[in-house]
């Protein structure tokens, strides 16, 4: 089949909460994605950064074949020999003492939101059921109806209330809104270092500090969203660690199963995920043999393969070169590491037409908030591919 003729059947019978790109991909490899009609693209997107490591690396690959031809889920009744191990690699490597695993990120999220208000009730001494949640605009944390509860986006949540209580909004990048938002019942700060969906949001230098410091000084726990910006994207392994932050709580998904599963965790010391109890919380598929043979090895390729390195060393060179092509479209360029927004102006249009050029040049980028281009492409691009897209960046970047 062409093409149209898969995108007519998804338009049929599949529901339209999606307005992709009109490209159907039927495989990949690293950096490239090839479509129904071996039309071959640079992937910009990663999957939402899901693919730091490159689309179907040989050894997340391998590691998902054995383990799913041994046994694939237990369910948490019963213990399994791969889950042991991942809970002792990611403490080795994230330098945090547990973690509990999940599927999706934003079941990570709630997993993290129900852990402060436990940490809360139990531990600060809040009265049961007042705690609250601090968050900031333009924040993208899921798609669940408490997440949503929180979001600043109209289009995420207007249909979907009511809403959970317990949560408020302060503007993101202003540690004082934050102080003046603490109460005695304050159980966390949720914020993402870099926001990702907001449009490649970077904070003002010393934000993440300042909010840091504030948690502390008022006995609040700061939870720091990584799902996108963890795991090497923006050029080290956390990007709170840009800011030379340790939250309490940190919330990992996507890259950490390289893109072959759903796997998300929370990472805490023990002083706080020790405070579940059994059977309090947990899910069918959480922590599963199989999604921890795959974060296992793809938590490994981070590490080997030093991606963090490859991201900030590589991200320099992409924002540097991008930073650099005239264009009377663009606002501006910005980025940590590979996690790279150009923002163009009201005057272009848009974001979409761009996309929708740069596709048929070969490169497969996702606009964000109408006007931002992401730019994130698998952390094992090297120089070559990054100079091999660049002409074809500034040629789109430089159309009418
Ligand atoms: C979609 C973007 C959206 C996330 C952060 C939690 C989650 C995400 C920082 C939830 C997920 C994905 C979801 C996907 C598109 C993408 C996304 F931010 F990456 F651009 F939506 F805004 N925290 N982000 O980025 O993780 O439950 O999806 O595993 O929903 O359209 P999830």
């Amino acid at each position: 089949m062409k093409t149209q003729e898969y995108i007519q059947i998804e338009e049929q019978f599949g529901a339209h909460n999606y307005h992709p790109l009109d490209v159907v991909i039927e495989k990949a490899q690293g950096v490239w994605v090839y479509d129904v009609e071996g039309n071959k693209y640079l992937d910009c997107l990663s999957a939402y950064s899901a693919v730091n490591q490159g689309h179907v690396h040989p050894k997340i690959l391998a590691a998902m074949v054995e383990q799913a031809q041994k046994v694939t889920l237990t369910s948490r009744a019963f213990r399994n020999d791969q889950l042991p191990l991942l809970y002792k690699e990611l403490s080795e490597v994230t330098g945090y003492e547990m973690s509990l695993p999940m599927n999706s990120g934003a079941e990570a999220v709630e997993t993290a939101l129900k852990l402060a208000r436990k940490w809360a009730y139990t531990v600060k001494g809040v009265p049961r059921h007042q705690a609250e949640i601090i968050t900031v605009s333009g924040n993208f944390h899921g798609r669940t109806i408490s997440i949503v509860s929180f979001s600043t986006e109209p289009s995420y949540r207007d249909d979907f209330g009511p809403f959970t209580p317990g949560f408020l909004t302060v503007p993101y990048g202003d540690d004082k809104a934050i102080e003046s938002a603490i109460t005695p019942n304050t159980a966390a700060v949720m914020i993402e270092p870099i926001q990702g969906e907001a449009g490649v949001i970077i904070p003002p230098a010393g934000y993440l500090k300042k909010v840091a410091e504030l948690c502390k000084q008022n006995n609040v726990l700061l939870i720091a969203d990584e799902i996108q910006t963890g795991l090497c994207r923006t050029g080290k392994l956390f990007a709170s660690q840009h800011e030379d932050v340790r939250p309490d709580i940190v919330v990992i998904g996507k890259a950490l199963a390289g893109g072959f599963y759903p796997v998300s965790a929370v990472l805490a010391d023990a002083a706080i995920l020790g405070l579940f109890t059994p059977g309090e919380h947990g899910s069918t598929f959480g922590g599963n043999p199989l999604a921890a043979a795959v974060a296992r090895a793809a938590l490994k390729v981070l590490v080997d393969e030093k991606l963090a390195d490859r991201s900030a060393e590589l991200g320099t060179y992409f924002l540097d070169q991008l930073a650099e092509i005239p264009s009377k479209h663009v606002k501006e360029v910005r980025g940590r590491g590979l996690f790279i927004g150009v923002e163009l102006n009201e005057a272009s249009g848009g974001a979409r037409r761009f996309c929708e050029a740069l596709q048929k040049t070969g490169i497969l980028a996702k606009e964000t908030h109408n006007y931002v281009i992401r730019f994130a492409p698998p952390l094992v691009i090297d120089k070559e591919t990054i100079d091999w897209a660049l002409p074809r960046i500034r040629e789109v970047l430089q159309m009418q």
